[in-house]
């Protein structure tokens, strides 16, 4: 039998392939026997599972090309970005898979993300000691806040595409932020600017009586 081919990166794409089966591992994924439990355990209070993924905005989907898609990362940075999608594609890029939960209720089980993790933008930006928050502004006019502690989490990401193919207009392409320890609402689509702060920000829904956090593990849904 032929050894596996070397993936020529010094093992990077394989390396991210056994983390993420690890983890799986560690959840007791796809063992039968565990099914019931773990998935009673995955499943925040007051949540449904759903096997659709619905699309819920403020009703505008801005049509951004990739093309014309850019993102600026400034604010308390020491080195401010604005990266056009080919530069943005070509920083280095990570894979998570992922549940959705979702304020009204509904959540989605294993969503496969690639995209570039939010801790290659702060090395690539390098946040001041001051910043302590991070503000999203979207392209519809839409911003969400988290601290930057939630933010440099490693789950964190922009992603580009979802279960292997190109995010959809709907779902916030060309690019998108994904928070999973969050509400969904934390996870701006069709993201334009990503803003370091001294001071919090609170976004569309949090000055509209949500949760400044909203970890759904806590119901964090309403403030
Ligand atoms: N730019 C933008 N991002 C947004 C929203 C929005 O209205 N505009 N809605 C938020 C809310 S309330 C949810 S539940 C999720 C929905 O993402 P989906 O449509 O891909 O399911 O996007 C979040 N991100
Ligand atoms: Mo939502």
């Amino acid at each position: 039998m032929a050894d596996a081919p070397d993936d020529g990166d010094g093992g990077g794409i394989r390396e991210k392939l056994v983390a993420t089966k690890e983890k799986w591992a560690r959840e007791r994924r796809l063992i039968t026997g565990a099914t019931d439990e773990a998935h009673a355990n995955r499943l925040p209070p007051g949540q449904q599972e759903v096997t659709n993924w619905p699309v819920l905005d403020l009703g505008i989907q801005p049509d951004v090309r990739p093309d014309d898609w850019r993102l600026t990362v400034d604010g308390l940075v020491a080195n401010p970005v604005t990266l056009d999608h080919a530069q943005f594609m070509a920083l280095p890029q990570s894979e998570s898979v992922s549940d959705i939960h979702c304020v009204t209720r509904w959540s989605r089980y294993d969503n496969h993300w690639q995209g570039v993790a939010s801790r290659e933008l702060i090395a690539l930006v390098r946040p001041r000691d001051e910043a302590r928050h991070v503000i999203f502004h979207a392209h519809d006019g839409y911003t969400t806040n988290v601290s930057l502690e939630v933010f440099a989490d490693p789950d964190v990401m922009l992603a580009h595409a979802w279960d292997g193919s190109p995010l959809t207009r709907s779902h916030g392409g060309p690019v998108r932020v994904v928070i999973p320890r969050f509400y969904f609402w934390k996870s701006a689509k069709w993201v334009r600017r990503i803003e370091f702060s001294r001071h919090d920000k609170p976004g569309f829904w949090e000055v509209r009586g949500y949760h400044n956090i909203g970890d759904p593990w806590k119901e964090e849904r309403y403030d």
